[in-house]
């Protein structure tokens, strides 16, 4: 063996010869695999494979226990602990983009670490990321490591839909008191290529998902919990803090402050702290990047634990509110 030579390239070079193992392989019998076939099928079939279930899901789905905006690391890790505890529930993620992750696909300016400051391992630690441990510190070799996994671990969840290439356009409200309050009752969504078309073509109504709590003329029905919104749609952006700037216009008390500039001690604690219920309009939960805009913290960069941590501490919220 060379001195360049590594294990992967020795154990491939030891196969030459032997037996090769892979998921077909008893399926193949020729050497040129001119055997091989698929099962039959009709184009029909597959068409109504996708879209039977589709529909089914939208069916499923158009009341919904709690409604996450956005699946980036904030919305996913929220989304993996609201599932997780309580599979009863009917969780829905709608996210803008055809890839879900948001920002978590890269560590910082396109490099592919991703680091989390303790304790925010822990998380890590739940759902089988590995990590080297810098002490203060870990570092996961690459951020799509933890995408992948966080995401591929959610959608396993059978009370869990994801619904991407969908942007949320607004929010459902009813009254709630006597005093002009009012509360979150679902989400107005449509295609995102058609959000981004509405000044292209004449109008093209949107969709709604409900929110659980409420009988079939409308009104509440308290003897069910009603339905939460936890907005996680990331900093100010062409989609980003979408529901903190439309909550304040329904809210009217309060401001989008915008995010500050970058301190990472500062801007990770404030926005743990900061996340959770928002106090003004009902139902309403904010994690990740959208509370630092939403309440003008700093930003952090590229460090991921607020992150996880802050979707966290918003699904701990919204857990005790279903289970109160
Ligand atoms: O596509 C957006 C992204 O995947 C999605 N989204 C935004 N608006 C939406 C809408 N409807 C549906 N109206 C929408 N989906 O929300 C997701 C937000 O993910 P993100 O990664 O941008 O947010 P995050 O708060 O989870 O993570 C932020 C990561 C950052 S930004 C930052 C800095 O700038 O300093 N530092 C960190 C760690």
């Amino acid at each position: 063996m060379s001195t360049t030579q590594t294990a992967t390239e020795t154990s491939q070079l030891s196969l030459t010869g032997g037996t090769i193992h892979h998921a077909l392989s008893d399926v193949v019998k020729t050497n040129d695999w001119s055997d091989f076939k698929f099962t039959p099928i009709r184009e029909s079939t597959v068409s109504r494979a996708m879209t039977s279930r589709y529909f089914k899901d939208m069916d499923k789905y158009a009341v919904a226990d709690v409604i996450i905006i956005g699946a980036g690391s904030s919305g996913l890790s929220a989304a993996y602990v609201i599932c997780k505890n309580r599979p009863d529930l009917k969780v829905v993620c709608i996210e803008s983009n055809v890839s879900p992750g948001g920002g978590a696909w890269l560590g910082g300016q396109l490099f592919s670490a991703m680091i989390m400051r303790k304790p925010a391992h822990l998380f890590l630690d739940e759902v089988n990321v590995p990590y080297e441990d810098e002490g203060d510190y870990v570092v996961v070799k690459h951020a799509a490591l933890f995408t992948s996994t966080v995401l591929s671990e959610v959608l396993k969840f059978p009370n869990f839909k994801l619904f991407n290439a969908t942007a949320v356009e607004d929010l459902v409200t009813r009254p709630a008191g006597n005093n002009g309050e009012v509360t979150a009752a679902g989400v107005v969504t449509n295609w995102t290529l058609v959000t981004m078309n509405h000044d292209t073509q004449s109008c093209m109504d949107p969709n709604v998902i409900e929110l659980a709590g409420y009988q079939d003329d409308g009104s509440r029905d308290t003897s069910a919990k009603h339905g939460v919104i936890l907005s996680t749609t990331g900093h100010d952006g062409p989609f980003g803090a979408f529901t903190a700037k439309r909550i304040v216009q329904i809210d009217g008390n309060q401001t989008v402050a915008g995010m500050k500039g970058l301190d990472m001690n500062h801007a990770e604690a404030a926005v743990v702290k900061m996340s959770g219920e928002y106090k003004g309009v009902g139902n309403v939960y904010f994690a990740g990047m959208e509370s630092a805009t939403l309440h003008g913290l700093n930003r952090m960069g590229p460090t991921f634990g607020a992150m996880a941590v802050s979707g966290i501490k918003a699904a701990d919220e919204i857990l005790k509110h279903f289970a109160a």
